[in-house]
């Protein structure tokens, strides 16, 4: 097919023409650059927050900011550099900390970005999700998911810190924030050793209520993993001879909706990984950003070519497409959240494993 030739235009004409465009809110698109990059290009930086500066700190803003002020949360908020100041770990994550001292209460309240806490240490606190108490300590996983009511009591004589994951900033992208704070101000009247969602739905391995379903929620109906059973399925997998975990020295499970095997969430993918000293887990690169927190053990983390060493109570974000590898001194036990369910709903999920 023949191409029209166009002769030079005239500076000024074309200046016009750019003008009228900008006056009407329209953008050529030949003089934009870096929208189609080759490979992802995340803005957020990879980064390590650390666990004995946020516990420190946490302990400060306990002593003097009430739990009421901003939002009923007492939370610090990770900030990532490349995210020009915005309370964002990556592009589509929140990650916080959150301080709740002895005695105090974090109301109620719902809202449609989903929640989950990861316990880095201590226990006592009671988080009641749709007034199903559920217990918090060392290890476990809580979800809070979208539009679910969500309080914290923490009737102990000790204050608790712990991990917190939102899929705020998606949700927030997508333009589809809503919040309701809630007027009831009660302490939970039971607190059952085991909650009605694992009463229901943790019953033991293979087993889930019988009958006619009721409709199946978006999110996992088993709201509370348990340490002594994550602990236990990954000891397991490392401890069988000829299994993958056991060659390379890398255990790790992944938290499912025991109703279909289903991620926790829709948004959001949870992840407790175990790596031995010498594991031969190779570094990866995927898209969706991930973070990661440090349960226990030491050693250290290389994001693209940075190398991070790692200790408990450590919070890691990795953008996407960062190429991040392991390296365990100790035991390494790291709990990961990422946006995977997200990339992999809507067929953008790519892997790369590093060779050699
Ligand atoms: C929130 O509701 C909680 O309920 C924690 O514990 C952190 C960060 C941003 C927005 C809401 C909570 C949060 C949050």
């Amino acid at each position: 097919m023949a191409t029209r030739r166009f002769d030079a235009p005239d500076d000024a004409v074309l200046n016009a023409l750019y003008e009228d465009l900008a006056d009407r809110d329209l953008q050529p698109l030949w003089e934009l650059s870096g929208l189609l990059t080759p490979t992802p290009e995340a803005r957020a930086v990879p980064y390590r927050w650390r666990g004995k500066v946020l516990r420190e700190l946490g302990e400060r803003a306990g002593e003097l900011v009430p739990v009421d002020r901003g939002g009923d949360r007492r939370v610090l908020s990770l900030s990532n550099p490349g995210l020009d100041g915005t309370p964002r770990a990556t592009a589509t994550l929140w990650g916080a900390v959150q301080y709740l001292g002895p005695g105090e209460t974090a109301p109620a309240h719902r809202h449609t970005p989903a929640a989950l806490r990861f316990v880095l240490d201590g226990e006592g606190v009671w988080t009641l999700v749709d007034g199903d108490p559920l217990h918090m300590s060392a290890g476990d996983l809580i979800l809070t998911p979208s539009w679910t009511w969500h309080e914290h009591h923490n009737p102990g004589d000790t204050p608790m810190t712990w991990f917190d994951a939102l899929d705020l900033p998606l949700v927030a992208a997508l333009d589809a924030v809503f919040f309701e704070p809630s007027d009831r101000r009660e302490t939970p009247s039971a607190t059952p050793e085991r909650s009605a969602s694992e009463r229901r739905f943790g019953g033991g391995p293979g087993l889930l209520p019988g009958g006619t379903a009721a409709p199946a929620p978006a999110h996992s109906p088993l709201l509370r993993y348990r340490w002594a059973d994550t602990d236990r399925a990954l000891g397991d997998q490392l401890a069988e001879a000829g299994s993958e975990a056991e060659r390379t020295g890398h255990a790790h499970v992944r938290f499912a909706d025991p109703t279909n095997g289903r991620d926790v969430m829709p948004t959001m993918r949870c992840e407790m990984h175990r790596y031995l000293p010498g594991h031969t887990a190779a570094a990866e690169r995927h898209t969706g950003s991930a973070l990661m927190a440090v349960f226990r053990g030491a050693g250290a983390v290389e994001l693209d070519g940075a190398l991070h060493s790692l200790s408990p109570g450590d919070l890691i974000a990795i953008p996407s497409w960062t190429s991040a590898r392991l390296l365990a001194d100790e035991p390494l036990d790291l709990f990961s959240v990422s946006d995977a369910p997200v990339l992999e709903a809507l067929a953008l999920y790519r892997a790369e494993t590093a060779s050699g």
